[in-house]
């Protein structure tokens, strides 16, 4: 019996909130997991510390399979992004734990190698041509072998995906969009939003990038939920000619029969889950093969247990995987994903956003990223430790994800 001994919860912010769950086995072996959820974590971070830790002690780390069950039926209240990324922080340590005792690499124990590294895709956006662009260089120059394509649009002040500058060593940290309001209080920065400008202009910058990159680069694009069934119909016809590797979130996840009319009218590859928490969110858009790529975030969707779960349940149907990993996905998050890229065989693609130094200060990881791929490294467990000295450096400040509305100031998905 290899008992939980002892658990807690830590939340730093370098650079941006992230919390931590870190348990520790009896034998003193301690496992980590990533419970972030952007803009609310606090309220995860009560969850586990008032109502998991507590169950948690005394039982057997060994049985991963059993505490994702008794933490997901027990709690009677099940689903939704704070029950989840609670029980994803304790499946995540939960597995380190079982790679650490059994002294080999997380991927070892999910099905091993299948492949040399995960191909990434990195972040590219400018507010004007010229800038992507540039973005879009630095993208290429850091060795990113597919890039998502975000850009301004004329008439709008900020855009989902747009960096505001750049923040050193030419990549785009401050792409943050968990932000405080000007007046400093902990409000949500409003955002205003034009669809119909979106779908004129979206198009024309494809058009650009492919004159200028050309054919070949895999290009990604993210809708980020704002769409119609109708406007994403549009969009992706109109993006076709442009080959794109897929069209991200086009309409709000939730409407899943959305999915079949956008399906129905378009080629161009579709890629949604990154908001979703069990396989259940994704089960009509997998069955009727609505959509290319899961999204699912290791961190909202239940942890290594769940999301093996999703993507073997995707592989049936020939749906390939595309883990969401910002930012805001920790460096333990990002491990777990890696992990699991390696050893999955119907994986597809991997976001891969580099972590602040400020960050990596805080969060040591094995994770390289060589001639466009990803590797997880060949250090037990999950390849991450966190050092508390430097968590405790980093105090949580709240910060909210920006409110979209329309130009009418109606309410919008953002
Ligand atoms: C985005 C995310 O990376 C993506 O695909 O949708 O950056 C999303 O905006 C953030 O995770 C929200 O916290
Ligand atoms: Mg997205």
């Amino acid at each position: 019996m290899t008992a939980i001994a002892a658990a807690e919860v830590i939340v730093t912010s370098p650079g941006r909130n992230f919390v931590t769950l870190k348990v520790t086995t009896a034998d003193g072996v301690v496992g980590l997991g990533d419970a972030t959820l952007n803009g609310r974590e606090l309220a995860v971070a009560v969850y586990l510390a008032d109502h998991v830790i507590p169950l948690l002690i005394g039982r057997d780390a060994m049985n991963t399979e059993d505490t994702w069950q008794y933490l997901y039926r027990g709690a009677y209240w099940r689903r939704g992004p704070v029950t989840m990324a609670a029980i994803a922080a304790v499946d995540m340590a939960l597995w380190d734990i079982k790679a650490r005792y059994a002294e080999l690499p997380l991927y070892q124990l999910l099905g091993g190698q299948s492949r040399k590294g995960a191909l990434a895709y990195g972040h590219a956006s400018g507010a004007d041509t010229e800038q992507l662009f540039d973005s879009i260089r630095e993208h290429l120059d850091l060795g990113y072998k597919a890039i998502r394509v975000q850009t301004g649009i004329p008439g709008l002040d900020s855009v989902y995906g747009v960096a505001a500058s750049k923040a050193g060593d030419g990549e785009r940290y401050d792409y943050e969009p968990a932000r405080r309001s000007a007046s400093g209080r902990a409000l949500p920065v409003e955002e205003a939003w034009d669809t119909r400008a979106y779908l004129r202009h979206v198009p024309t910058v494809f058009e650009a990038v492919r004159n200028e990159f050309g054919a070949e680069l895999p290009l990604l694009h993210d809708g980020h939920h704002r769409m119609t069934p109708r406007e994403a119909a549009h969009l992706g016809k109109s993006l076709e000619p442009y080959d794109l590797f897929w069209l991200e979130d086009c309409t709000p996840g939730e409407d899943q029969d959305a999915l079949r009319y956008v399906r129905s009218q378009t080629t161009t590859p579709l890629a949604i889950g990154e908001v979703f928490n069990t396989v259940y969110d994704f089960q009509t858009l997998i069955t009727e093969r609505l959509i290319d790529y899961v999204r699912a975030a290791v961190t909202h969707a239940g942890g290594i247990t769940h999301l093996k779960k999703i993507a073997d349940f995707a592989s049936i149907y020939g749906i390939k995987t595309g883990f969401h990993g910002p930012t805001d996905v920790s460096p333990v998050g990002q491990a777990a994903h890696l992990h699991l890229d390696l050893a999955l065989h119907n994986f597809g693609i991997q976001e891969y956003m580099r972590h602040s130094d400020e960050t990596l200060e805080v969060f040591r990881t094995s994770l390289t990223f060589e001639d466009g791929l990803l590797h997880p490294g060949e250090q037990i467990g999950l390849g991450v430790t966190i050092d508390a000295d430097e968590a405790r450096k980093h105090s949580y400040e709240p910060a909210y994800l920006p409110v979209n509305r329309l130009l009418d100031g109606t309410a919008h998905d953002w």
